[in-house]
């Protein structure tokens, strides 16, 4: 379990991300709710404020405009305490977070996922692609210390309460670290 930061905040902010259909929504909103942290789900986020380029028709889905998230985003980190969901990790700025969850599920498991939420084929498959290349791992690696990332599996319900579990123990021992 990573260790807590030397942050100046007094409640830690946890970025949660992972290829969609890993569970990051489902944990995200269980971890703040068991800890008190706000919970920001960033794909909404870009929906309800228009921080993003348009639609992308072939994937469908938003075309992600970093700044526009970033600077919405800046002044709600500030304060800590924040649980933040989102598929992609690298382009926050490092000094956000005080955690960073990778979440991990088998090819199985992200296909039913996916498939039951009704994304079309070529979608499922480019976030097959992208959990079995552990793109989103590889992504956290190369933008935080490694003393700040943990990779989780979220196969079963089981490794959901675990995770969760975890995420809280950490939250707690910071706050009590961070008085
Ligand atoms: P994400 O936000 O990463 O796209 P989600 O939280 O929306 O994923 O979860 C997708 C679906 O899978 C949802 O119906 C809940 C289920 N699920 C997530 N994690 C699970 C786990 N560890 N065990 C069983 N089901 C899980």
């Amino acid at each position: 379990t990573p260790l807590p930061t030397s942050s100046p905040r007094s409640s830690p902010n946890i970025l949660i991300t992972g290829t969609p259909g890993t569970g990051k929504t489902t944990a995200a909103g269980m971890v703040a709710d068991a800890a008190g942290l706000e919970l920001v789900t960033v794909g909404d986020l870009i929906k309800q404020r228009n921080l993003h380029d348009g639609y992308n028709e072939e994937f469908d889905t938003y075309w992600l405009n970093e700044d526009k998230v970033v600077d919405e985003m800046e002044e709600m980190m500030a304060g800590g305490g924040m649980c933040i969901d989102f598929h992609t990790c690298g382009f926050f700025p490092e000094r956000w977070f005080d955690l960073v969850v990778v979440l991990r599920a088998g090819t199985q498991q992200v296909y039913d996922r996916l498939k039951s939420r009704g994304y079309k084929q070529n979608k499922i498959e480019e976030n097959l692609d992208c959990e079995i290349m552990q793109v989103v791992a590889d992504e956290a690696r190369e933008s935080y210390k490694a003393e700040i990332i943990m990779e989780l599996t979220s196969n079963t319900i089981e490794d959901m309460e675990d995770n969760v579990e975890k995420i809280v123990a950490f939250v707690n021992g910071f706050r009590s670290s961070h008085k």
